[in-house]
């Protein structure tokens, strides 16, 4: 089986896991060195590249690292982003010559990754390419991909709280230094008209046998991968099946600001108002079905919603969510 999931940081590298598990139970990646695509199944991770920022001279990809940590056993888990066991050296170092930006924390062992992918695209390595390239350590036993090998990052238009002027300010700057406490009027995703679906990206929509649509923020995780030119439309015509995660339970998000995000795209945070932003794909959307915790309720022509646990407390839990959504599909693993 083709299974393909757009995905974004904590959630999305979360719910591959319980993918991972249904496809490839007991799958470990300190011992199983067999590649993704060995037996009948392969799992491909469309991953946002929105949050994507230049620090210190260094790039990082947050979401890809997420799921790339967190899939590869080097997450720290607690915080769902940066590696297992860090120590801060170089923030401290930086801070004691006064370096900015001085909002953000670079870890000493995350940094190592970012040196490595800074030095290949100085080199002239496409950012799918040093994905895989990463991976080799990792073994996260599912193919990630970034939307794009092209620099896209998501802005947010905000008034400047010191001046009162209207500005765009880079995602992390918003997410991180302001905690998204700033008066907040749009996300631009810069660079995403002139963006390029990465090698892989097309055809792992138009050939899979089922797409998931993981529980990631609906705003700067998964509409920054509907962005790209040409990965909606493939969406919209693809033979498999589209089902989605909520990433809103009870009215609110599990984790993270998802809230902020869908009322400052005048939308609102529930499983509701969350399916009707992605649509139904016999409408103009992208949704087949669409999965809801208990106590929920989402009613969208077109989408057949179903209702079951969905907190990823456990992997065997997150399992039973795929498994779930496998189900709404029509298809078995
Ligand atoms: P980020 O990029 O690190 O912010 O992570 P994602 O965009 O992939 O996922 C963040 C979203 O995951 C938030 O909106 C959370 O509400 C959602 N989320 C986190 N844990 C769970 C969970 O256990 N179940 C569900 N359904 N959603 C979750
Ligand atoms: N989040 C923070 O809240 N503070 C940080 O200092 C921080 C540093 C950081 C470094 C590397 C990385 O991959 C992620 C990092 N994050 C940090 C998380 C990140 O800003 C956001 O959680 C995601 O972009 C939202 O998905
Ligand atoms: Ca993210």
């Amino acid at each position: 089986m083709k299974l393909t999931v757009l995905a974004g940081g904590v959630g999305g590298a979360r719910f591959l896991v319980g993918a991972r598990e249904v496809l490839r139970p007991g799958f470990d990646p300190r011992n199983d060195t067999s590649v993704p695509e060995i037996g009948d199944h392969k799992i491909t991770a469309i991953v946002n590249v929105g949050d994507d920022a230049w620090m210190h001279d260094l790039r990082l990809c947050p979401d890809l690292d997420s799921c790339m940590y967190t899939l590869g056993g080097g997450i720290d888990a607690e915080r769902g982003w940066g590696r297992a066991h860090e120590t801060w050296n170089l923030k401290a170092e930086l801070a004691a010559y006064g370096a900015k930006p001085d909002w953000f924390g670079l870890g000493d062992r995350d940094a190592a990754t970012h040196l490595i992918r800074s030095q290949m695209l100085r080199a002239g390595y496409r950012l799918s390419a040093i994905t895989e390239a990463l991976c080799t350590r990792w073994n996260p036993g599912v193919h990630l991909l970034p939307v794009s090998d092209d620099r896209c990052e998501t802005y947010a238009v905000i008034t400047d709280p010191e001046d009162a002027s209207q500005r765009a300010i880079h995602f992390q700057e918003w997410w991180v230094r302001h905690r998204a406490q700033v008066e907040t009027h749009s996300f631009v995703y810069i660079g995403a008209e002139e963006a390029s679906p990465a090698p892989g990206v097309l055809e792992a929509i138009s050939e899979a046998d089922v797409i998931l649509i993981a529980p990631s923020n609906p705003v700067v995780s998964i509409a920054s991968i509907l962005a790209i030119p040409g990965v909606r439309g493939a969406l919209r015509t693809a033979s498999a099946p589209i089902i989605g995660i909520s990433p809103i339970i009870g009215g609110a998000p599990l984790r993270g600001m998802a809230d902020t995000c869908l009322r400052v795209v005048g939308s609102q945070p529930t499983a509701q108002a969350v399916a009707e932003y992605y649509g139904a794909r016999t409408d103009t959307g992208i949704l087949d079905g669409w999965l809801i915790h208990p106590g929920d309720r989402a009613e969208v022509p077109g989408v057949t919603s179903r209702t079951t646990p969905i907190l990823m407390s456990s992997t065997a839990a997150t399992a039973a969510i795929v498994s779930e959504a496998l189900e709404v599909a029509g298809v078995r693993p």
